[in-house]
């Protein structure tokens, strides 16, 4: 794609019909949750879309973000997505190395200054800015230089995010988030370790349909995606609401799929798309592969004690005014599963006289 291209003028020239573009359209609108009665409005933007310039910087952190990147699973809606934006520099995925890799990053920065999306993975040491350095640039040196000149930042995962594993106690080398160091520049926050692959390429989606940054929670997340805790959507809530859960690994409750509310997990605490939008194609999400959230997209999640301990009072009320309220839940479950049976067996008398 030239770069004085639009998007819809380099779909053309790559033979995608109007049908197919507007297939993109509808599937880039759902990437960004928006409803189907907004993909004309997609359209019509992204018609006249320019490839943005995406300069993508990677600190301390396990890769992981990445990987989980390389893994979304719509990979026709995701190519185009990465064809229609300029990934002009990223640590793991580009084919330059050395003195040219850099040149590529300046060269970049400069010729896309107050426009480029700088996209961050990983947490940024302090401790000792030497802690952390590509070609003999410190991570702090590097960050600081590139949000300055960018439009907006993404910082993908709970270590850029907020600190993440690199941060938990007693944190050597003093590593802080993107948002810690970075100020009077939009952020956006897509937590999770690793974070789900369709939210940050959603992000991306939105910012070339619309210019602009989505619709932010109070952790500076998107909306859209971390605006429900997974609880709230989780397909186990009613074992939870009828107070049926595994109190072992390996017990009945646990074969049968019980809430794993007991075992540890975090999913009232925790915000984000997980249950909703799961991993691998789509396949499963930690839940339903038989373990308790962690609460990984959280601030401070790894310090927030056990994960095998349910929630403490304090963290999400009373655990004994939960299990109380499942109880409630379970008699009521059972109250109008009785009442249910009643309403068949009167249905099937009055059609059997
Ligand atoms: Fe952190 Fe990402 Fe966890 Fe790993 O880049 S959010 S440790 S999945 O790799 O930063």
């Amino acid at each position: 794609m030239r770069k004085d291209q639009t998007l819809g003028e380099y779909l053309q020239s790559q033979g995608v019909s109007r049908r197919g573009f507007l297939k993109f359209c509808s599937a880039t609108a759902s990437l960004m949750a928006l409803p189907p009665s907004a993909v004309a409005q997609v359209a019509e933007a992204l018609a006249t879309a320019r490839r943005p310039s995406v300069i993508w910087l990677s600190f301390q952190e396990c890769t992981g973000c990445t990987e989980s990147l390389t893994r979304s699973h719509a990979p026709t809606v995701e190519s185009l997505i990465f064809d229609a934006i300029s990934l002009d520099y990223h640590h793991t995925l580009q084919a330059a190395s050395g003195h040219g890799a850099e040149a590529a990053r300046e060269a970049a920065m400069e010729e896309n200054e107050g426009e480029y999306i700088l996209v961050v993975d990983g947490s940024i040491p302090v401790g000792n800015k030497a802690y952390s350095t590509i070609a003999g640039i410190s991570n702090y040196d590097m960050l600081v230089e590139a949000a300055s000149k960018a439009f907006a930042i993404v910082a993908v995962g709970t270590c850029a995010a907020f600190g993440g594993i690199p941060h938990a106690n007693p944190n050597p080398t003093g590593a802080v988030s993107v948002s810690d160091i970075v100020t009077g520049k939009p952020i956006i926050n897509v937590s999770g370790c690793p974070p789900i692959p369709v939210v940050i390429t959603g992000v991306l989606a939105h910012f070339l349909t619309f210019g602009t940054i989505p619709e932010l929670d109070a952790q500076g997340r998107p909306a859209a995606f971390f605006g429900q805790n997974i609880h709230d959507r989780c397909y186990r809530r009613p074992f939870y609401e009828r107070g049926q859960f595994a109190e072992t690994f390996d017990d009945e409750g646990a074969r049968k799929g019980w809430c794993l509310y007991k075992l540890g997990c975090k999913g009232p605490t925790t915000y984000n798309a997980c249950a909703t939008l799961k991993w691998n194609a789509g396949t499963s999400f930690p839940i339903q592969s038989g373990h308790g959230c962690i609460g990984c997209s959280e601030p401070n999640f790894w310090d927030k004690g056990s994960f095998y301990n349910p929630i403490s009072a304090g963290m999400w009320g009373s655990r004994d005014a939960l299990l109380g309220a499942a109880a409630a839940g379970a008699a009521l479950g059972v109250g109008s599963a009785i009442a249910a049976r009643a309403r068949k067996k009167k249905a099937q008398a009055a059609e059997e006289a």
